[in-house]
Protein backbone atom coordinates (compact mmCIF):
# COMPACT_ATOMS: atom_id res chain seq x y z
CA UNK A 1 0.00 0.00 0.00
CA UNK A 2 1.07 3.63 -1.04
CA UNK A 3 0.22 6.91 0.39
CA UNK A 4 0.90 10.45 -0.95
CA UNK A 5 0.12 14.15 -1.24
CA UNK A 6 -1.15 15.08 -4.26
CA UNK A 7 -2.77 18.07 -6.37
CA UNK A 8 -5.50 16.79 -8.75
CA UNK A 9 -6.06 18.69 -11.79
CA UNK A 10 -8.59 21.19 -10.18
CA UNK A 11 -5.78 22.35 -7.78
CA UNK A 12 -7.33 20.23 -4.98
CA UNK A 13 -5.16 19.32 -2.20
CA UNK A 14 -5.52 15.64 -1.01
CA UNK A 15 -4.21 12.84 1.33
CA UNK A 16 -4.64 9.74 -1.65
CA UNK A 17 -3.50 6.06 -1.74
CA UNK A 18 -1.52 5.34 -4.93
CA UNK A 19 -2.69 2.04 -6.65
CA UNK A 20 -0.67 1.01 -9.67
CA UNK A 21 -2.27 3.49 -11.67
CA UNK A 22 -4.77 5.67 -10.36
CA UNK A 23 -5.28 7.82 -7.41
CA UNK A 24 -7.81 7.27 -4.71
CA UNK A 25 -8.56 9.86 -2.46
CA UNK A 26 -8.80 9.46 1.05
CA UNK A 27 -11.79 11.41 3.09
CA UNK A 28 -9.70 11.89 6.01
CA UNK A 29 -13.13 13.91 7.84
CA UNK A 30 -14.38 10.44 8.73
CA UNK A 31 -12.33 9.36 11.45
CA UNK A 32 -11.73 11.72 14.54
CA UNK A 33 -7.91 13.77 14.51
CA UNK A 34 -6.95 12.24 11.34
CA UNK A 35 -6.07 15.23 9.51
CA UNK A 36 -2.56 14.87 7.87
CA UNK A 37 -0.75 12.05 6.30
CA UNK A 38 1.17 11.71 9.26
CA UNK A 39 -1.71 10.48 11.17
CA UNK A 40 -2.53 7.90 8.96
CA UNK A 41 1.62 7.02 9.09
CA UNK A 42 1.39 6.73 12.86
CA UNK A 43 -1.90 5.49 13.46
CA UNK A 44 -1.85 1.28 15.03
CA UNK A 45 -2.91 -0.13 11.80
CA UNK A 46 -1.90 2.12 8.54
CA UNK A 47 -3.36 -0.12 5.89
CA UNK A 48 -6.37 -0.84 7.33
CA UNK A 49 -6.86 2.67 7.92
CA UNK A 50 -6.12 3.69 4.52
CA UNK A 51 -8.65 1.22 3.19
CA UNK A 52 -11.40 2.30 5.48
CA UNK A 53 -10.61 6.32 4.43
CA UNK A 54 -10.62 5.68 0.59
CA UNK A 55 -13.75 7.99 -0.35
CA UNK A 56 -15.35 5.87 -2.80
CA UNK A 57 -17.69 8.75 -3.84
CA UNK A 58 -14.74 10.09 -6.04
CA UNK A 59 -13.78 8.03 -9.13
CA UNK A 60 -10.05 7.22 -9.34
CA UNK A 61 -7.70 9.52 -10.76
CA UNK A 62 -5.60 8.53 -13.49
CA UNK A 63 -1.36 8.91 -11.79
CA UNK A 64 -0.23 10.94 -14.42
CA UNK A 65 -2.85 13.34 -14.15
CA UNK A 66 -1.84 14.24 -10.57
CA UNK A 67 0.90 16.75 -9.30
CA UNK A 68 2.80 14.67 -6.16
CA UNK A 69 3.85 16.46 -3.15
CA UNK A 70 6.71 15.56 -0.75
CA UNK A 71 5.12 12.84 1.57
CA UNK A 72 6.00 14.95 4.62
CA UNK A 73 3.84 17.00 6.57
CA UNK A 74 5.72 17.74 10.34
CA UNK A 75 8.30 15.10 10.05
CA UNK A 76 11.88 16.29 10.64
CA UNK A 77 14.55 14.77 7.86
CA UNK A 78 17.67 13.40 9.47
CA UNK A 79 20.21 11.33 7.51
CA UNK A 80 22.82 8.54 8.51
CA UNK A 81 26.27 8.67 6.81
CA UNK A 82 29.04 6.17 5.91
CA UNK A 83 26.76 3.16 6.32
CA UNK A 84 28.22 1.77 2.86
CA UNK A 85 31.62 1.11 2.00
CA UNK A 86 31.55 3.52 -1.38
CA UNK A 87 30.96 6.26 1.09
CA UNK A 88 33.52 5.76 3.77
CA UNK A 89 35.93 4.79 0.33
CA UNK A 90 34.68 7.92 -1.39
CA UNK A 91 34.93 10.30 1.84
CA UNK A 92 38.21 9.45 2.77
CA UNK A 93 39.69 10.47 -0.42
CA UNK A 94 38.49 13.70 -0.79
CA UNK A 95 39.11 14.89 2.67
CA UNK A 96 42.08 16.89 2.59
CA UNK A 97 43.30 15.85 6.11
CA UNK A 98 42.14 13.61 8.87
CA UNK A 99 40.25 11.38 7.01
CA UNK A 100 40.13 8.57 9.26
CA UNK A 101 37.05 9.54 11.10
CA UNK A 102 35.04 8.21 8.31
CA UNK A 103 37.09 5.08 8.55
CA UNK A 104 36.29 4.83 12.56
CA UNK A 105 32.38 5.84 12.17
CA UNK A 106 31.78 3.29 9.33
CA UNK A 107 32.75 0.23 12.19
CA UNK A 108 31.80 2.09 15.48
CA UNK A 109 29.11 1.15 17.46
CA UNK A 110 27.13 4.30 17.08
CA UNK A 111 26.77 5.58 13.39
CA UNK A 112 27.13 8.79 12.02
CA UNK A 113 23.54 10.86 11.65
CA UNK A 114 22.91 14.28 10.99
CA UNK A 115 19.91 16.78 10.75
CA UNK A 116 19.14 17.11 6.88
CA UNK A 117 15.95 18.99 6.61
CA UNK A 118 13.05 20.66 8.54
CA UNK A 119 9.50 19.59 6.15
CA UNK A 120 8.97 23.19 4.60
CA UNK A 121 12.56 23.13 3.06
CA UNK A 122 11.94 19.57 1.59
CA UNK A 123 11.52 20.03 -2.58
CA UNK A 124 9.03 18.01 -3.97
CA UNK A 125 9.35 15.92 -6.57
CA UNK A 126 9.46 17.64 -10.16
CA UNK A 127 10.93 20.59 -8.05
CA UNK A 128 14.14 21.75 -8.62
CA UNK A 129 17.16 20.38 -6.01
CA UNK A 130 20.22 23.04 -5.89
CA UNK A 131 24.09 23.10 -5.82
CA UNK A 132 25.37 25.85 -3.90
CA UNK A 133 26.70 28.60 -5.83
CA UNK A 134 29.61 28.32 -3.59
CA UNK A 135 30.47 24.81 -5.24
CA UNK A 136 31.99 23.42 -7.54
CA UNK A 137 32.27 19.89 -6.83
CA UNK A 138 28.28 18.52 -5.54
CA UNK A 139 26.98 15.09 -6.36
CA UNK A 140 23.10 13.80 -5.49
CA UNK A 141 23.00 11.24 -2.74
CA UNK A 142 20.23 8.54 -3.62
CA UNK A 143 19.24 6.87 -0.38
CA UNK A 144 15.87 4.84 0.87
CA UNK A 145 14.54 6.53 3.44
CA UNK A 146 12.41 4.93 6.67
CA UNK A 147 9.56 6.82 7.95
CA UNK A 148 9.46 6.56 11.53
CA UNK A 149 6.66 7.22 14.25
CA UNK A 150 7.15 9.18 17.54
CA UNK A 151 7.81 5.98 18.94
CA UNK A 152 10.73 5.30 16.53
CA UNK A 153 8.79 2.33 14.42
CA UNK A 154 9.50 1.96 11.11
CA UNK A 155 6.06 2.48 9.43
CA UNK A 156 6.74 3.14 6.09
CA UNK A 157 9.49 3.66 3.28
CA UNK A 158 10.12 6.07 0.72
CA UNK A 159 13.12 7.57 -1.85
CA UNK A 160 15.50 10.28 -0.76
CA UNK A 161 17.97 12.92 -1.92
CA UNK A 162 20.22 14.15 0.28
CA UNK A 163 22.10 16.75 -2.41
CA UNK A 164 25.83 17.29 -1.15
CA UNK A 165 28.74 19.79 -1.45
CA UNK A 166 31.80 17.66 -1.55
CA UNK A 167 34.53 20.01 -1.92
CA UNK A 168 32.79 21.79 0.68
CA UNK A 169 32.37 18.62 3.60
CA UNK A 170 36.64 17.33 2.03
CA UNK A 171 37.98 20.55 2.82
CA UNK A 172 36.98 19.86 6.40
CA UNK A 173 34.59 17.99 8.03
CA UNK A 174 33.20 21.07 10.41
CA UNK A 175 31.90 22.09 7.10
CA UNK A 176 29.27 19.34 6.86
CA UNK A 177 26.45 20.84 7.83
CA UNK A 178 27.19 23.76 5.15
CA UNK A 179 27.80 21.06 2.70
CA UNK A 180 24.73 19.11 3.74
CA UNK A 181 21.97 21.53 4.63
CA UNK A 182 20.96 24.17 2.34
CA UNK A 183 17.95 25.67 0.31
CA UNK A 184 16.99 23.21 -2.45
CA UNK A 185 19.56 20.21 -0.49
CA UNK A 186 16.93 17.78 0.12
CA UNK A 187 13.88 15.92 -1.80
CA UNK A 188 11.75 13.06 -0.92
CA UNK A 189 9.23 10.78 -2.32
CA UNK A 190 7.18 10.66 -4.69
CA UNK A 191 5.29 8.06 -2.08
CA UNK A 192 5.43 6.49 1.04
CA UNK A 193 5.01 2.09 0.92
CA UNK A 194 3.80 1.28 4.01
CA UNK A 195 5.71 -1.40 5.78
CA UNK A 196 7.96 -1.97 8.94
CA UNK A 197 11.58 -3.02 9.27
CA UNK A 198 11.20 -6.43 8.53
CA UNK A 199 12.18 -5.61 4.83
CA UNK A 200 13.90 -8.11 2.65
CA UNK A 201 16.95 -5.70 1.95
CA UNK A 202 18.74 -7.89 -0.37
CA UNK A 203 15.68 -7.65 -2.71
CA UNK A 204 15.39 -3.97 -3.05
CA UNK A 205 17.79 -1.91 -5.30
CA UNK A 206 18.91 1.50 -5.42
CA UNK A 207 19.74 3.05 -9.13
CA UNK A 208 20.83 6.59 -9.54
CA UNK A 209 20.44 7.90 -13.23
CA UNK A 210 22.07 11.76 -14.37
CA UNK A 211 21.30 13.20 -16.98
CA UNK A 212 22.80 16.07 -19.29
CA UNK A 213 21.33 18.05 -22.23
CA UNK A 214 18.82 14.72 -22.68
CA UNK A 215 21.97 12.06 -22.54
CA UNK A 216 22.81 9.95 -19.14
CA UNK A 217 25.90 11.07 -18.11
CA UNK A 218 25.93 8.81 -15.14
CA UNK A 219 24.53 5.56 -13.87
CA UNK A 220 24.81 3.69 -10.39
CA UNK A 221 23.14 1.25 -9.22
CA UNK A 222 23.19 -0.68 -5.37
CA UNK A 223 21.41 -3.01 -3.48
CA UNK A 224 20.03 -2.25 0.06
CA UNK A 225 22.43 -5.39 1.55
CA UNK A 226 25.11 -3.39 1.12
CA UNK A 227 23.92 -1.53 3.96
CA UNK A 228 26.14 -1.77 6.91
CA UNK A 229 23.73 -0.89 9.73
CA UNK A 230 20.27 -2.20 10.65
CA UNK A 231 16.75 -0.13 10.23
CA UNK A 232 15.70 -0.65 13.63
CA UNK A 233 19.33 0.08 14.78
CA UNK A 234 19.71 3.46 12.93
CA UNK A 235 16.18 4.40 14.33
CA UNK A 236 17.07 3.29 17.64
CA UNK A 237 19.98 5.56 18.18
CA UNK A 238 18.42 8.55 16.45
CA UNK A 239 15.57 8.32 19.00
CA UNK A 240 18.01 8.29 21.51
CA UNK A 241 18.25 11.23 23.43
CA UNK A 242 15.59 12.91 20.95
CA UNK A 243 12.09 12.99 20.86
CA UNK A 244 9.94 13.31 17.78
CA UNK A 245 6.49 14.12 18.70
CA UNK A 246 5.89 13.97 14.90
CA UNK A 247 7.60 11.45 13.71
CA UNK A 248 10.89 11.36 11.88
CA UNK A 249 11.93 10.69 7.98
CA UNK A 250 15.79 9.09 8.17
CA UNK A 251 18.05 9.00 4.97
CA UNK A 252 19.94 5.43 5.31
CA UNK A 253 22.94 6.89 3.75
CA UNK A 254 24.50 6.18 0.01
CA UNK A 255 25.86 3.94 -1.89
CA UNK A 256 26.06 5.59 -5.06
CA UNK A 257 29.03 8.16 -5.30
CA UNK A 258 30.00 9.24 -9.08
CA UNK A 259 33.74 9.36 -9.42
CA UNK A 260 35.90 12.42 -8.15
CA UNK A 261 35.62 14.15 -11.62
CA UNK A 262 31.93 14.20 -12.23
CA UNK A 263 29.51 17.07 -10.29
CA UNK A 264 26.43 18.19 -11.00
CA UNK A 265 25.36 21.33 -13.63
CA UNK A 266 22.80 23.59 -13.48
CA UNK A 267 20.16 22.01 -16.06
CA UNK A 268 20.95 18.51 -15.21
CA UNK A 269 18.05 16.03 -14.40
CA UNK A 270 18.73 13.49 -11.83
CA UNK A 271 16.41 10.02 -11.25
CA UNK A 272 16.41 7.72 -8.08
CA UNK A 273 14.82 4.57 -8.83
CA UNK A 274 13.90 1.97 -5.56
CA UNK A 275 12.58 -1.11 -7.04
CA UNK A 276 8.74 -1.40 -5.46
CA UNK A 277 9.60 1.68 -3.84
CA UNK A 278 9.16 4.87 -6.41
CA UNK A 279 11.09 6.96 -8.66
CA UNK A 280 12.09 10.67 -7.53
CA UNK A 281 12.88 12.60 -10.33
CA UNK A 282 14.38 16.16 -10.03
CA UNK A 283 15.81 19.15 -12.25
CA UNK A 284 18.86 20.51 -11.16
CA UNK A 285 19.47 24.22 -10.43
CA UNK A 286 22.87 25.64 -9.59
CA UNK A 287 23.25 29.05 -7.43
O1 LIG B 1 29.95 11.87 6.45
C1 LIG B 1 29.30 12.61 5.79
C2 LIG B 1 28.00 12.36 5.19
C3 LIG B 1 27.82 10.95 4.70
C4 LIG B 1 26.58 10.73 3.90
O2 LIG B 1 25.75 11.60 3.70
C5 LIG B 1 26.33 9.40 3.33
O3 LIG B 1 27.14 8.48 3.51
O4 LIG B 1 25.30 9.23 2.69
MG1 LIG C 1 24.10 10.96 2.38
Amino acid sequence: MKLGRVILPNDEYHVAAIEEQAVRVLDMSQVENCRRLSDILHAPDPIGLTKFLIDRQFAPVAIEEVRFLAPVDQQEIWAAGVTYKRSQQARMEESEEGASHYDRVYSADRPELFFKATPQRVVSPGEPVRVRADSDWSVPEPEFAIVLTPGMKVCGYTVGNDMSARDIEGENPLYLPQAKVYTGCCSIGPVITLGGSDLDLGSVSVRLQIARGGEQVFEGETTLDQLHRKLDELAGWLGRELDFPNGAILLTGTGIIPPDEFSLENGDHVAIEISNIGRLENPVIKG
